[in-house]
């Protein structure tokens, strides 16, 4: 199977605005944001398709994301954040290499990404 989009982010094979990188996860700005701060956390294994695949698959990495998402919202927010996790096409997943979306910075009440 081809490389996610993400993956290819991940290898500089794309670029994008990456505001976080550690052994196991990367962090960068979303292209379409839905809030004034939209950053996706990405976990750098590809084998996880959704949200649910990387709970059973590596709950300590899902922990990980997390807290890389509290620590980002701390650093280009107030600290509130909502962290959403779109699991499935009707759901409005797209890339199906698992991400959390993470929205910040004044969110209006009552939207969802
Ligand atoms: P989802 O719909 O939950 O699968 O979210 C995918 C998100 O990824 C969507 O908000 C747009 C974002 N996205 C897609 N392609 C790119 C890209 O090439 N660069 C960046 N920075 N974000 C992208």
């Amino acid at each position: 199977m081809s490389d996610s989009i993400f993956t290819r982010i991940i290898n500089r094979e794309i670029p994008s605005e990456i505001v976080y990188e550690d052994d196991s996860v990367i962090a960068i700005r979303d292209i379409q944001p839905q809030a004034p701060v939209h950053l996706l956390v990405i976990p750098k294994c590809p084998d996880y398709r959704d949200v649910v695949d990387l709970a059973t698959g590596d709950a300590e990495l899902m922990a990980h994301m997390v807290a890389v998402a509290g620590q980002l919202a701390n650093e280009h927010a107030n600290g509130d954040f909502r962290l959403i996790f779109n699991s499935g096409e009707d759901a409005g997943q797209t890339v199906f290499h698992v991400h959390a979306h993470v929205l910040a910075g004044g969110l209006e009440e009552g939207t969802l990404a």
